[in-house]
């Protein structure tokens, strides 16, 4: 198979193939947007489109024989180089489409995963990325042989048993090479894990909140906006893949940290989650998620249940979150974003952007980390500084008292804090 290369700066003309089902004609229009841009990404041009509604899909090749000439005629007529289908194709499919279209044809996973690759920065994302690639051709090895066999033996199917033999044998060797290069890509990945839980662990005395959301939601500007982290934010999808953490300073609370990541986009191909399993931990180990949802976009709601199908799928359905409709700058319907906000507990409309609406955030993340937090009195010598100290750079202090030489405080903490605070020599912890 041909791959393109997103990295060359040159654009390849290309014809996009959608294929929304009858029932979801309404997404018609956001989907094709959502393909030019992402194949904008990926530096191909759109010369030509084709729409089949297809209900349930044709096992051969996904669409109708009448709509796959069509395609061939288009492709032939525009100059295209490659053709792009809105969904996940099986390889044979895919195949047997580019037999009659003479033209290379890819899936949405293929470029999903083309742009992740393009955009890896990290060594991990890097990792996960090409497990991902690698688990995706395997499964079309089978595919690439066969064609290449019937090729060399003059077309006709089977091919003669010598060519086939020949093929065979190469299909084993690449499979072989391939099931070895994910392993060894597999236990890399589980080092730099290994390597990451033991940050996320030594973090465990902070309030850890994660920003979720759909790709180009604005997640890392609003990162910038509330922290000093100065993270990379750009109208492009999938321009953050690795994962940033830093101080969000509150009023009330000093020891809350920020996490920015991957965004989310609608059938985010399985390998792709299961190799960034480690990067999305921040996500799963988090105290509070950030929704963060576009909300000049007209498709946000179908981005939310998109955003939302994710977090289950990673297992992460069950942290608490605040939604926050961003871009409210420009919001498409502010009646529908009304709406919207009223369907969850926690929700505030800002702009991270122009700044309106920030404090709105800031206050309801601190409402959140009050709710999980107990009055306590702790008592330690009055004459030792280091542990004065250290005492209130983890919690508010409300009230102080000094009898003879013994301090005593009275403070608002989180569980975390209280664990911490307990486990400290020197300290009388107890409830006020
Ligand atoms: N008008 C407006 N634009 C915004 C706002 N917030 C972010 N943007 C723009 O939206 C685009 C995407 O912002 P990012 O912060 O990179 O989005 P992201 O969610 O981190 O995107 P990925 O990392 O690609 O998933 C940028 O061009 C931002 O300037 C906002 O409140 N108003
Ligand atoms: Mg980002």
């Amino acid at each position: 198979m041909k791959q393109p290369s997103p990295t060359s700066r040159e654009t390849v003309p290309a014809v996009l193939m959608i294929t929304t089902p009858t029932a979801r004609k309404d997404e018609e229009e956001d989907r094709t947007n959502e393909m030019t841009s992402l194949l904008d990404t990926a530096h191909r041009s759109v010369v030509g489109q084709l729409l089949q509604h297809v209900d349930k899909p044709i096992g051969a090749t996904y669409i109708g024989s009448g709509k796959i000439d069509e395609l061939a005629r288009l492709v032939a007529e525009r100059g295209a180089e490659e053709i792009y289908f809105d969904c996940p194709l099986s390889p044979r499919q895919q195949g047997n489409i580019q037999e009659v279209t003479k033209c290379a044809v890819y899936d949405y996973e293929w470029l999903i995963l083309e742009i992740f690759a393009a955009n890896a920065r990290t060594e991990e994302a890097k990792l996960a990325v090409e497990l991902a690639r690698a688990v995706y051709l395997k499964g079309r090895l089978r595919r690439m042989w066969t064609h290449l066999d019937r090729q060399r033996a003059g077309g006709g199917p089977g091919g003669s048993g010598f060519l086939t033999g020949t093929g065979e044998k190469q299909i084993e060797m690449d499979r072989r090479q391939v099931r070895e290069r994910i392993q060894n890509l597999k236990e890399k990945l589980e080092m730099i894990a290994g390597r990451r839980e033991r940050v996320v662990a030594g973090r465990n005395e902070c309030f850890k909140i994660a920003l979720v959301g759909y790709t180009n939601s604005g997640k890392s500007t609003l990162m910038n906006a509330l922290t000093a982290a100065g993270v990379h934010a750009e109208n492009r999808l999938f321009a953050t893949l690795d994962t940033r953490t830093a101080r969000l300073p509150l009023e009330r609370h000093h020891n809350a940290v920020l996490s920015d990541t991957v965004g989310f986009i609608r059938d985010l191909p399985h390998g792709l989650i299961a190799s960034f399993h480690a990067t999305l931990s921040e996500v799963r180990e988090a105290d509070l998620l950030l929704h963060v949802v576009d909300s000049s976009s007209h498709a946000m709601e179908q981005q939310i249940g998109a955003v939302e199908g994710v977090l289950t799928q990673i297992g992460a359905d069950e942290v608490p979150a605040i939604v926050v409709f961003n871009k409210s700058d420009c919001a498409y319907s502010r009646t529908l974003v009304g709406s919207c906000k009223k369907r969850y507990r926690n929700a505030v409309s800002l702009s991270a952007l122009t700044g309106a609406g920030i404090p709105e955030l800031q206050e309801a993340i601190s409402q959140v980390i009050d709710r999980r937090q107990t009055r306590l009195i702790v008592r330690f010598s009055a004459g030792d500084g280091a542990l004065s100290a250290f005492v209130r750079s983890r919690a508010r202090v409300e009230d102080e008292q000094y009898e003879g030489d013994e301090a005593s405080l009275t403070i608002v903490a989180d569980e975390m804090v209280q664990t911490e605070l307990r486990s400290r020599p020197g300290l009388a912890v107890s409830l006020a």
